[in-house]
């Protein structure tokens, strides 16, 4: 009886030293096991007298429940303090790197936005064009130089009789009378179209695939008035409230007359020098955004629309360069870089 009490002291100094639960199954062996000392111990009673057999296995039972539950109660103290120590629930969590939207989708969305405001309705056109919307149609006929102009990749695929050759669309413009049909020449159109555009160009200023946004308004009484208020009012919302536009004589076949269209440079302010230098940027105070003018008589017949009762006007600029002139950059190819450490300023 004596030894019985001397273990369970044991048992118990054992257990408040234990620290892992690996620990604690090895003294579960030793004491519960088949070849444990429980065991052992009820192996003893065929030489305990007989009068004192019912006595010690009592005790000796008593020892076994006493023991099962200082281990249960010792694994769950274990378990839990382990938990604690794997999951601390009021530790900040792994920060995990977030995306976001490429610059130019962010200046696209910017534009919509603008134009969006004061009714223009976004539209966007097959980047894999006929060559008719893209040339014919803009009063660009078969062998015309002016085609030139616009680089443009073709598709090897059989010719269309009407439509001519397949084109990847080497500018929005090919939107113009494709959307004049979708309305069944029934002005009034205002429509904002922004789309990929391809030509075979590569510098600086120039990417192989880069995006154009495309104005265009038809209605009756429309004037280079209100082409110049659209695009000042667009300036002002992109750029800033200081930012000026002027319209510079150029030549399209697709409008007449036709312009280029300037905005200041936010480099020197408008005034073409810094420093009593000429500026690095824009040389002359003026940076040029893109084409405009007012839709030729034979475009609109080609749209189906009467230009003896309608008139309208067309610009097309490329969000990239906006960009470029909003942020100061200098290297279109950057925006197209994929380099992450470019990308993560904006
Ligand atoms: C045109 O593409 C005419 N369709 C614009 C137009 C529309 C005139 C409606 C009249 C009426 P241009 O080739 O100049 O014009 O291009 C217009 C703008 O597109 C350029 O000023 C430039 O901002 C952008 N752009 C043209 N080619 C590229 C290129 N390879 N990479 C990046 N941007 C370009």
């Amino acid at each position: 009886m004596k030894d019985l009490s001397s273990i369970e002291k044991k048992v118990q100094r054992e257990l408040k030293n234990t620290a892992s639960v690996n620990d604690l199954e090895k003294i579960q062996l030793a004491y519960l096991g088949r070849n444990g000392i429980i065991n052992s111990l009820l192996r003893e009673i065929k030489n305990i007298r007989p009068e004192e057999r019912k006595q010690y296995g009592q005790k000796i039972n008593e020892l076994k429940n006493l023991i099962t539950q200082s281990i249960e109660t010792k694994r769950k103290e274990l378990i839990l303090s382990t938990d604690k120590q794997a999951i601390d629930v009021t530790l900040p969590g792994k920060p995990y790197p977030h995306g976001t939207l490429h610059p130019i989708t962010y200046a696209i969305e910017e534009i919509s936005r603008i134009f969006e405001k004061i009714g223009f309705v976004r539209m966007s056109y097959p980047e894999v064009e006929w060559e008719y919307y893209s040339f014919e149609a803009l009063n660009m006929p078969k062998g015309h130089p002016a085609r030139d102009d616009f680089e443009t990749f073709y598709i090897d695929v059989p010719e269309h009789a009407k439509l001519a050759k397949m084109v990847l669309t080497p500018h929005t413009s090919s939107g113009q009378v494709r959307e004049m049909l979708r309305l069944g020449g029934k002005p009034p159109i205002r429509m904002i179209n922004i789309a990929k555009c391809y030509r075979r160009n590569w510098d600086a200023t120039h990417a192989p695939m880069f995006y154009q946004f495309e104005g265009m308004v038809v209605d009756r009484g429309i004037n280079i008035t209100h082409l110049k208020g659209t695009i000042d009012y667009f300036a002002k919302n992109f750029f800033g409230p200081d930012r000026e536009i002027r319209l510079r004589p150029h030549h399209f076949q697709f409008t007449e007359p036709s312009f280029e269209t300037d905005i200041s440079c936010n480099v020197c302010g408008g005034t073409g020098t810094v420093n009593g230098k000429k500026c690095r940027v824009c040389k002359s105070g003026w940076l040029e955004l893109g084409g405009s003018g007012m839709v030729h008589p034979n475009v609109l017949r080609a749209g189906g629309i009467d230009p003896e009762v309608y008139t309208g006007w067309a610009f097309g600029f490329g969000p990239e360069r906006c960009l470029m002139m909003k942020l100061g950059l200098s290297e279109i190819r950057d925006l197209y870089s994929g380099d992450i450490r470019f990308l993560k300023q904006f």
